[in-house]
């Protein structure tokens, strides 16, 4: 790589390991939930490094940090890059995080380098990429879509269990305003098509494609998007041992149906994106010699492709119908979340594969099977994608790892790729 200075490892290990210290379960993983200590302590320590490495720090009234580096000509629309350091519970120490620090030292190199940018080039975390708190994921990147409202704000509550201060259910309004921010201006962040030149994302696979090709660098080619749904199931609790079977309306064994049936659905798909879910499952009330009464469970569905999720959807309305007919259940359905695959720029897409090629870095053109912020950056802005490879697959888990020396190649491919986005006046 000339000119740009090369990535330090021993920086990227170093931010990466102090920020894996902000976090509610030590010894289980790291949890770093929206807005809990852990995650404001996480995000102090950001802006603090943001600040220490020249950045300009700013954030906006849904919590998005933005870092900015000038460039010789601030009028242009800037170049963005970023990711989230918000996490599932018991998470690993890379997912999104990488995309942070990365950034960051991304945008250092370029500086260090003296080369001159015309164009602002910004590192972003943005709020919430993981939906733990508030079951709904993306909302600082989907707010700067435009697709989060105040009102939205105050309809999203999380369970109580994430705040410090009290135990009462809060709303993303409550916490934010808690926080210091004005939440009725959520709307007004909203960015419109050229507002920001490009968007690129570095960020770990979370998949075992690239080391089972053994190779060091992904260039994502769409995201594959998220359905989330909820579905009730109302039965009737009765005696585990005194109730015939004929006369049974158990709602857990009309579950177990829908369930099974929705992996079908999702193995018979044409695309092998088209995946299925089911990781939450509430059963009441959860006695052995009770007949369950009524069940609470969450489909995750995704696909690169938007007519197979429709084709799904289609086919679980008419299960509901015959299933719940048959079993004399009530079930009943609620879509939370009914994401567009996003397909990366190819001007992007092409700028990563040229540094790629001639840097001699062998890489692999893929979906992404799991979402990122930039599937709402990219309502907005023309978005590109840098994956670097998950050991065994493994994340979402405490056993997640990547090594430091493919995180500082994804780095140096990001900054080249900023600073020739930078440069395209
Ligand atoms: O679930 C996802 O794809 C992302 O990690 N939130
Ligand atoms: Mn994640
Ligand atoms: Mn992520």
């Amino acid at each position: 790589m000339n000119q740009i200075r090369q990535a330090s490892i021993k920086r990227i290990k170093k931010d990466l390991e102090a920020l894996g210290k902000y976090n509610s379960t030590p010894g289980q993983g790291i949890t770093r939930v929206l807005f809990t200590e852990a995650e404001l302590q996480g995000r102090a320590f950001i802006k603090e490094r943001m600040r220490e490495n020249g950045l300009e720090v700013r954030e906006d009234e849904i919590g998005n940090i933005f870092g900015r580096l000038s460039g010789e000509n601030s009028d242009l629309s800037p170049v963005w890059t970023g990711s989230h350091i918000d996490t599932v519970l018991n998470a690993g120490m890379f997912d999104g995080t990488v995309g942070v620090i990365g950034g960051m030292e991304a945008l250092r190199i370029i500086g260090e380098s003296g080369l001159k940018h015309q164009r602002d080039i910004a590192v972003i975390v943005y709020t919430s990429e993981e939906p733990t708190r508030f079951g709904l994921g993306c909302l600082g990147s989907r707010a700067l879509a435009g697709e989060l409202t105040a009102e939205d704000a105050r309809r999203l509550t999380d369970s109580g269990s994430f705040s410090s201060t009290d135990e009462r259910e809060s709303s993303l309004y409550d916490v934010l305003e808690r926080l210091g921010h004005d939440a009725s201006q959520i709307s007004n962040i909203k960015r419109n098509p050229g507002d920001v030149h490009g968007a690129v994302e570095l960020h770990i696979e979370q998949g075992a494609v690239l080391e089972h090709l053994g190779m060091k660098i992904g260039v994502v080619s769409t995201i594959s998007a998220p359905t989330d749904i909820k579905i009730k199931i109302q039965g009737t609790q009765e005696h585990a041992g005194a109730t015939p079977m004929h006369l049974r309306k158990d709602a857990l064994s009309a579950a177990a149906e829908l369930i099974l049936q929705l992996e079908n659905f999702a193995r018979s798909a044409e695309s092998k994106s088209t995946v299925v879910t089911v990781g939450k499952v509430a059963v009441f009330p959860g006695a052995t010699n009770v007949i369950p009464g009524e069940v609470n469970f969450t489909i995750d569905m995704r696909s690169a492709v938007m007519a197979e999720k429709k084709e799904i959807l289609r086919k679980l309305d008419s299960l509901v119908e015959s299933v719940s007919a048959i079993r004399r259940v009530k079930i009943t359905k609620e879509i939370t979340a009914h994401d567009a695959p996003a397909d990366a720029d190819p001007h992007i897409v092409s700028l990563i594969e040229n540094i790629c090629q001639e840097n001699k870095v062998a890489y692999n053109k893929m979906v992404s099977g799991a979402y990122h912020d930039s599937m709402f950056i990219s309502k907005f802005a023309p978005f590109g994608m840098i994956f670097v490879p998950s050991r065994k697959g493994i994340s979402h888990h405490m056993d997640e790892w990547t090594d430091f020396e493919d995180i500082a190649l994804g780095t140096d491919l990001l900054a080249h790729t900023l600073f020739q986005l930078s440069n395209e006046v």
